[in-house]
């Protein structure tokens, strides 16, 4: 089953950010409970754009949104201390966003890894920055892989981010992560594939219409996860329709259930 995380508490929006700034706990309930409402299986938490705030708001961000959660949390920080903290204080097993080969963070996120009961994202980045070669993607999710499974995190746990890249930057990115997917899940088959995908249309007007096409795509080359918005009707109806077209739905029962609820329309 394609899982999506749900990417709208992040105070890099406006809207989150002045909810945040204000303490508006009704503004990110609501909000919360409409993505669950929308087929959401993870809702990411990330306050990481009031700098110098980010604990704080944190920790108000979960002490608001979980009496309202009923699907787990993906804590999202480039700061292992914050995701520490925030590890502390979740009620259900959560999705940790993320780890990476960047020295620093990998120092310090795997041996607080170790053995914990969570999801892991495994971004490919390292001290070099972001890929630039479906090989270079290819060796580094092996590399999280195998590190990871070292310390007890199984496969299955592991969400690996291939680090999608802005077409209008070179129009070789798509391909690019494209195929990388393809050799990951040849190579580990339970791996889990997720990514942000809004970022393949970065610089481009009419940007739904390119980031609905690509998760087609990713989804047949082995993405089984995004983060995105799940409010966004029109990519939550591409989804379901593009895992019936690739067999993950039996006797089509999920794309049925989701025209009779009118969440899926031509
Ligand atoms: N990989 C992983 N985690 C991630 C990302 C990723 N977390 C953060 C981000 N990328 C995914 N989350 C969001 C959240 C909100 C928005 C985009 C990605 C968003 N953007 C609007 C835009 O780009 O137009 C507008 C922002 C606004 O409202 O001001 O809403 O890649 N592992």
């Amino acid at each position: 089953m394609f899982e999506v995380i749900g990417e709208r508490i992040n105070t890099s929006r406006k809207s989150v950010q002045a909810a945040v700034a204000e303490r508006d706990a009704s503004y990110i309930i609501d909000d919360v409970k409409r993505q669950q409402g929308a087929g959401a299986n993870y809702i990411d938490v990330n306050a990481g754009a009031r700098i110098g705030h980010e604990k704080e708001d944190m920790e108000w961000l979960l002490d608001t949104i979980q009496p309202v959660a009923t699907i787990p949390l993906t804590l999202d920080s480039p700061d292992p201390a914050i995701l520490e903290m925030a590890f502390t204080m979740v009620k259900k097993p959560p999705m940790i966003n993320s780890i990476s080969l960047e020295k620093e963070r990998f120092n310090s996120m795997m041996p607080f890894l170790e053995g914990k009961d969570c999801k892991v994202i495994a971004l490919c980045m390292d001290d070099s920055g972001m890929p630039d070669s479906c090989d270079d993607i290819v060796a580094r999710a092996k590399t999280l892989i195998e590190e990871l499974n070292a310390i007890g995190i199984a496969t299955a746990n592991i969400y690996v981010d291939p680090l999608i890249q802005p077409i209008s930057t070179d129009s070789n990115k798509g391909v690019m992560v494209l195929d990388a997917v393809r050799a990951i899940k040849a190579g580990y088959p339970e791996v889990h594939i997720t990514g942000g995908l809004s970022n393949i249309s970065y610089g481009l007007p009419q940007r739904h219409i390119i980031n609905r096409t690509f998760i087609t795509l990713m989804m047949d080359a082995g993405m089984d996860s995004a983060i995105i918005d799940p409010l966004d009707r029109k990519i939550m109806a591409a989804i379901h329709t593009t895992d019936m077209l690739l067999g993950n739905d039996q006797f089509c029962m999920g794309y049925l259930k989701g025209v009779r609820s009118g969440a899926i329309e031509s």
